[in-house]
């Protein structure tokens, strides 16, 4: 009590210390380091459209769910671009384009295979409308894809002819976007495409999985999370953004 003697100072100092040690190991065990929107990040909203949600003409299982969500998300981002699946009658991705061709099929296009779909989308039409419920009123972009009757576009970036680009990928570039947090529908298809396409041009990216719903056709949302993962798109969930 009077003096401290040089082994208990010791003690003291190393307990100290482990302490402070435990502390900050326990604060990472029990919250993980969120991850803060900034300036070069851009909230990516695929296809959130009526003809993907219940009622819709190519309505995606749960797709509605999807919408709580990204409202929720949404206001931690300074930038947000929405993309609309946009096809003329007559689509090259319809199978009623082809006489005895039924959706689900797949077909051979000039520029590979093509799934067939119900005729979905059509520009003008209110199954090709954003979803009501979507409030993102700061969204200062909207990309629609798919709008050329013979090439079909899962993918925001590029069409899927591989050759022909949206202008997403010039547009994020110019404003100086580093990283993509991609969200909606559906997940195995543009979601993914989007996504791995966001990776190889060189954007960090982040696919937010509960905010995502997928079709899941013969296998599709495994394959499409595996490639994902392979190509380093890292898989997170809303929880996992900073809000606020
Ligand atoms: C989509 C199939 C056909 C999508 C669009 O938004 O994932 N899927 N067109
Ligand atoms: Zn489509």
């Amino acid at each position: 009590m009077m003096h401290m003697n040089r082994r208990s100072a010791l003690q003291l100092l190393s307990g100290a210390a482990s302490f402070s040690i435990a502390a900050r190991a326990g604060r990472l065990w029990a919250q993980p380091r969120k991850l803060k929107p900034d300036a070069a990040s851009v909230l990516i909203v695929v296809d959130v459209q009526n003809c993907f949600i219940a009622g819709g003409t190519l309505a995606v299982p749960r797709g509605e769910d999807v919408v709580p969500v990204i409202n929720r998300v949404a206001p931690a981002f300074q930038n947000v671009v929405l993309t609309q699946d946009w096809h003329p009658a007559g689509h090259a991705s319809f199978a009623s384009s082809y006489p005895g061709r039924k959706p689900f099929e797949t077909i051979k296009l000039a520029y590979g295979e093509q799934v067939l779909w119900p005729d979905h989308c059509v520009q003008g039409t209110s199954d090709a409308a954003l979803d009501k419920d979507l409030n993102i009123p700061q969204a200062e972009l909207i990309v629609r894809k798919g709008f050329r009757r013979q090439i079909d576009s899962y993918s925001a970036f590029q069409e899927a002819d591989r050759k022909t680009p949206t202008g997403l990928g010039g547009y994020l570039r110019e404003r100086r976007m580093r990283r993509v947090f991609v969200t909606g529908l559906a997940t195995d298809f543009c979601v993914a495409w989007t996504a791995l396409d966001a990776r190889r041009a060189g954007f960090d990216t982040y696919v937010i999985e509960d905010a995502c719903r997928g079709i899941d056709l013969n296998g599709s949302l495994a394959a499409a999370w595996k490639k994902m993962a392979e190509r380093g798109v890292r898989r997170i969930q809303s929880t996992d953004i900073e809000l606020g």
